[in-house]
This record gives C-alpha cells, structure tokens and sequence, in this order.
C-alpha cells in the first residue's frame, strides 16, 4: 500500500530558535571556501504534546547559495514563523503553503516544516521513515571528500574513508585541482564508485576540460556551472560522457521538472534545504522516479537531527545511488543526539523511533548554543 503521507494538525505555543556553532573534525574546503566551524540554526518546535525539531541547513555565508544564517534567523522571526503561529493549528503538509507568499528562504522554511512534522509524528507514535514509505531499513553511505592541500593529501584522505568502509567518494573540484585530483584517486584506488563536485566553479567555456574527466569513469558530475546556467548544462551534458547531476540548480520540483524536459541533468541531488523541505524532496523523488532519473541523497553537513532524516528519505526507492550519508563522526566529534549516526558495513541505519527517530542531547545542544531565542504566540 503507498503510504499516507498526511499527519495531524499540531498547536504550537512558540518555536525556539538556536544557532549553534559545531567544531570540525577537520576544516572542509570546497571551491566556494573553508569552514573550520559548522555555524546551523536549530529548531524546537513546542506544543502541548510535545517538541518536534527541526535544522535550518544555512552556512555562515551566502556561499553555496543566497541563504545565510543571519538572513534566515531573521525571516525566521520577522516573517516566516510569525505566520505559522497566526494559525490556530498547523499539520506539516500545510506549512508550505502557509509560507509559499514568502519568497525564498526555502532552507528556513525546511527547518520549520521538520519541526512541526516530527512534533506532530511523535505525538501520532510514527516515524518519519514509515511516513514518507521507506523501503529499505538502511542505506549505503557515501563521503564527501573537501579539497585538500595538494592530490597526495587527498589520496590519503580517501584512503582512510575507504578504510572505514564507505560505499562511494565523492572528491570536490575546482579549476586547477581537477584532472590531477581525480587522477590520483583514481590511480590509487582504481575502479572505486567516484564522483566529483564543482559547486558551480566552471563555465561554459571549460567544457574541453570537463569532458577530459570522460576517461576517469565517474558515476557523475555534480554542479560543474552556475545555479541558474539550466542551459549551459544541457549544453555541457550533450559534450560529455559523465553524466551531469545537478546540486544547486535543483529549488524545487518545478525546478527539476524544466532541467529534465531540458536535459539539463541526468541525475538529480536532493536536499531537503535547498528545496524547502522534506514534501518538496520528496515531490522530486517522485517526478524523478516517473521520469526514469536516478536520485540520491546530499549533505549539508547536518547534525544528527538532519542526518537522520536524510536517512529515512534515502530509503525511498528511487534513491539508487549512494548519497552524502556520512556518519556524525565524519564531520563532528560530539553530535547534538543521543545516539549519533555511525558507519556499519558502508551503510546508514534508518531510525524507526517516533518522529525523526532520534533522542537531542540537551547538555551538547546548551554547549555548542551561541544564540537563542524563543517566538510565542
Ligand atoms: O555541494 O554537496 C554540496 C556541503 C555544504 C554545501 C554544499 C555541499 C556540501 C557537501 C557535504 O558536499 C555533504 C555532506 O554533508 O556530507
Ligand atoms: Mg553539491
């Protein structure tokens, strides 16, 4: 039977907001900069029968895309959860429609629609695995590998991956730590699952360059131009062999729909964040299945309320390639939960406790708060 993915109205009597700020465990570099810290807002989302919690998957600065934290915590305050508590009672499924006169901010909106869902999952005694009808009961987990020093410093880093068992690679690109990067994991690794990600660092114009990644086999490339170069990339995919897959372009499923008719992509990354919540993946995941495209699931560095969500919408079916699934310890030394995601034979496990199906750890979420307060009705 499909699933039914409706859940119950909840009364929220106020939504705290924190932003935390998360150590790495080592500083990760891709083509639009370094973090050393994780800078995220975390949401509680209060009602009588409990808390429901939530991520906003903002970076410090408007990087990878126009989002930023402070840019969200204030659309969070000023607009977007004002409007929320206007309603007497809210169920998940109405929270993007309740925000859709708000333009943008699709990753403030993400945090706000999984807080209210695990709230009201809890309460119902569901989780969010069977609510979205996962399939499977864990999932094979991938590692985003940042740009490191120089390629002998990357062909250790993937070494120790590889080593703790992850299922696929993922090495980040940018002009002039390409080719030789992904040579030299190549040439230590051999015939590994390998894919690169440019975060839109390259242009039309570099497509000779792009296409000289044909003969490295990979299972795809990620994002090689701009968010908005939709034709660009059609016409990039037509040169190369490697199949694009698109990260950034990706905001939502009117977004993958026109990539698709377009062949802009042959794969898509989904993120919750990027694309305004879990209900708009996993309209992609569904457009994308009917449209024979592979999906996968990405990262955004999340914390153990994310990564266990993101686990539970990889075990949809038409997840059939291994996404940025990585273990808490891949990122961070103390997680935010009780019970961290970890690595078992290359694969994630998909939480069956209520709601997000995990426990917040109040003393490290105290620890790592740098900000906080709290909307009330
Ligand atoms: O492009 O996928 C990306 C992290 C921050 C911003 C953008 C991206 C990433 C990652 C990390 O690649 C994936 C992860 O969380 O494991
Ligand atoms: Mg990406």
């Amino acid at each position: 039977m499909p699933p039914v993915r409706s859940s119950a109205p909840v009364r929220l009597s106020g939504l705290e907001l924190r932003v935390l700020h998360l150590p790495l465990v080592s500083p990760f570099t891709t083509s639009f900069g370094t973090e050393d810290v994780r800078e995220v807002i975390v949401v509680r989302a209060r009602t009588a029968d409990g808390d429901g919690w939530g991520e906003v998957v903002t970076q410090h600065a408007p990087l990878y895309s126009s989002e930023y934290t402070h840019g969200a915590w204030d659309a969070l305050r000023r607009w977007l959860i004002p409007a929320l508590l206007d309603r007497p009672t809210i169920a998940a499924e109405e929270v993007g429609g309740v925000l859709a006169p708000f333009v943008g901010h699709r990753m403030a909106k993400a945090g706000l629609e999984t807080a209210v869902l695990d709230a009201a999952l809890r309460a119902e005694g569901r989780s969010f695995a069977a609510y979205l009808g996962a399939e499977r009961d864990r999932v094979p987990a991938g590692v985003s590998v940042g740009i490191q020093r120089d390629p002998a410093a990357l062909v250790q880093a993937v070494g120790g991956y590889l080593d703790e068992g992850y299922a696929r690679i993922k090495i980040k690109i940018k002009p002039g730590r390409d080719l030789a990067d992904t040579a030299a994991v190549r040439d230590a690794f051999g015939m590994i699952p390998l894919q690169v990600d440019a975060n839109s660092a390259y242009t039309l114009a570099d497509a000779d360059l792009l296409a000289e990644l044909d003969r490295f086999d990979l299972l795809l490339i990620e994002q090689p131009l701009q968010e908005d170069d939709i034709v660009d990339h059609a016409a990039l995919a037509a040169r190369l062999r490697t199949p694009v897959c698109l990260d950034e372009s990706i905001v939502s499923a009117k977004a993958a729909a026109d990539a698709i008719a377009l062949r802009a992509a042959s794969v898509i990354n989904i993120k919750a964040g990027r694309v305004g919540g879990y209900l708009e993946a996993v309209a992609i995941h569904d457009l994308c299945r009917a449209a024979g495209l592979p999906v996968w699931c990405g990262g955004m560095l999340e914390t153990g309320i994310g990564r266990a969500a993101n686990a539970a919408l990889a075990a949809l079916p038409g997840f059939t390639l291994p996404g940025d699934i990585s273990a808490s310890s891949r990122f961070y030394e103390r997680d935010i939960v009780t019970e961290p995601v970890v690595l078992d034979d290359g694969h994630v496990r998909v939480p069956t406790g209520h709601g997000l199906g995990m426990e917040i750890d109040e003393a490290a979420l105290d620890a790592f708060t740098v900000q906080r307060e709290t909307i009330a009705r």
